[in-house]
């Protein structure tokens, strides 16, 4: 059986999490937290998620947890059989990651700590969060999924990152970044109503509590040091 590494609260542990269930796949989770010694034995940089095949082999990264499930486990499939469609739904990966995820997290610390973030912060977030926007309101269909008729991967992907994106970037930007995307809301609230979302939602809900108490002793360990 997979293992998979991590804590629900993670919107990347999610990625993953719903990639397995997606494709019925069967799997223990292993409640780990960032950093930890047992987290490093699996995770070069220490980092959540992190699965362990039936066989033994170590593998970190969401998107490429992602790819190799899917080449191990092709039934199912989560990317379109033609080279350029396939492409496509990575690239709407790659820049939901690079121009949503990534400067929405920026601004993770200053939420926690229950700080505003320094204009400047700010200002390059928003920056490249607006290249994001021009190009995912190029890439993306919704006819009716984010890169066409075919539910992929993307779309899995974009969900957990627009989790990101909502509570952190819309919240101390005050800037609805998802709408400035026509039809991304609809969208989303498609990929939330599936039972699998569902199924991830109670997770993450689940772990939350015991999430945050790990966050609050992280801040008054490095406030104490
Ligand atoms: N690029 C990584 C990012 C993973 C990541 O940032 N995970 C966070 C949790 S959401 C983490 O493990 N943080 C703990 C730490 O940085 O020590 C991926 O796609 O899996």
């Amino acid at each position: 059986m997979i293992t998979l590494h991590g804590f629900a609260a993670s919107n990347y542990y999610n990625i993953v999490k719903h990639t397995l269930l997606f494709k019925e796949l069967s799997f223990q989770e292993n409640l780990v937290y960032g950093s930890s010694d047992e987290l490093m034995k699996v995770s070069p940089v220490g980092k959540v998620p992190a699965i362990t095949t039936p066989d033994g082999f170590n593998l970190s990264e969401s998107s490429v947890i992602c790819d190799f499930l899917e080449e191990t486990y092709p039934e199912k499939p989560l990317y379109p059989k033609n080279a350029a469609e396939r492409a496509t739904v990575r690239q709407i990966m790659k820049i939901s990651e690079l121009y949503f995820e990534l400067p929405s997290r920026r601004l993770i610390p200053y939420v926690f700590s229950g700080t505003d973030a320094p204009e400047s912060v700010k200002d390059e977030v928003r920056q490249v969060l607006s290249r994001g926007i021009i190009a995912l309101n190029r890439l993306c269909q919704f006819s009716p999924w984010i890169a066409g008729d075919e539910f992929t991967m993307a779309d899995i992907y974009v969900y957990y990152v627009n989790t990101i994106v909502s509570a952190f970037a819309s919240t101390q930007l005050n800037w609805d970044v998802l709408a400035e995307i026509p039809g991304m809301k609809e969208w989303n609230a498609a990929v939330k109503e599936s039972n699998t979302a569902k199924q991830v939602e109670e997770g993450r809900l689940a772990n939350m509590p015991e999430f945050m108490q790990h966050v609050t002793a992280q801040i008054k360990a490095a406030n104490a040091g």
